[in-house]
């Protein structure tokens, strides 16, 4: 059982659409995409050393409510904050480490994203085993031991999100990771 209990007035930032508004275009992909690959993002899942499916990592880490998740070191030598300006766009690299042989349905909230490749190949124009990943999404469809990568962009609000496996249960025992857009 969960009680909500209302506070205070609250700043409210939600946008309606109006009645017969159609949904925005998604961002285009910029032909030089791959340009960007070395300074991706990258967050690996994988299960933990706790016995059966209580425990999931995030880049070797558990799920912290308070902060934002770090990158593994990408091609470019960094480890940045899974942290983005607004407007700003980028590569995000989905790897899942393993554990059970599981395939991992990873929502990223906020925005919608474009895959771009599935363990290192192009998939922009299509993948017949992902038919998926040209349409409108914000989930990665995380094979067994597979990396995805998409193109992500943060056009409307600021502040603190999550991204989450979409198992109840993988979510339950924190397979899930902090990000930030900032101002
Ligand atoms: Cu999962």
């Amino acid at each position: 059982m969960l009680k909500f209990v209302i506070g205070d007035d609250a700043p409210d930032d939600s946008m309606m659409p109006g009645p017969g508004q159609l949904l925005r275009e998604l961002p285009p992909l910029p032909s030089s995409w791959q340009s960007m690959l070395d300074n991706r993002l990258i967050l690996e899942v994988k299960r933990g050393s706790v016995a059966g499916e209580t425990e999931w990592l995030i880049n070797g880490k558990p799920f912290d409510p308070a902060g934002v998740a770090t990158s593994l070191r990408n091609n470019a030598g960094r480890t940045p904050l899974a942290q983005q300006k607004k407007n700003s766009f980028n590569l995000w690299e989905i790897r899942n480490g393993g554990g059970g042989g599981w395939v991992h349905p990873f929502h990223l909230h906020m925005e919608e994203h474009r895959t771009v490749m599935r363990n290192g190949r192009d998939v922009t124009r299509g993948d017949p085993s992902h038919p998926d990943d040209v349409s409108r999404e914000d989930l990665v469809a995380l094979d067994p031991n597979e990396s995805v990568i998409v193109y992500r962009g943060f056009r409307d609000f600021v502040g603190p999100y999550v991204a989450h496996c979409h198992h109840l249960a993988h979510e339950d025992h924190a397979m899930m990771f902090g990000w930030e857009i900032t101002p």
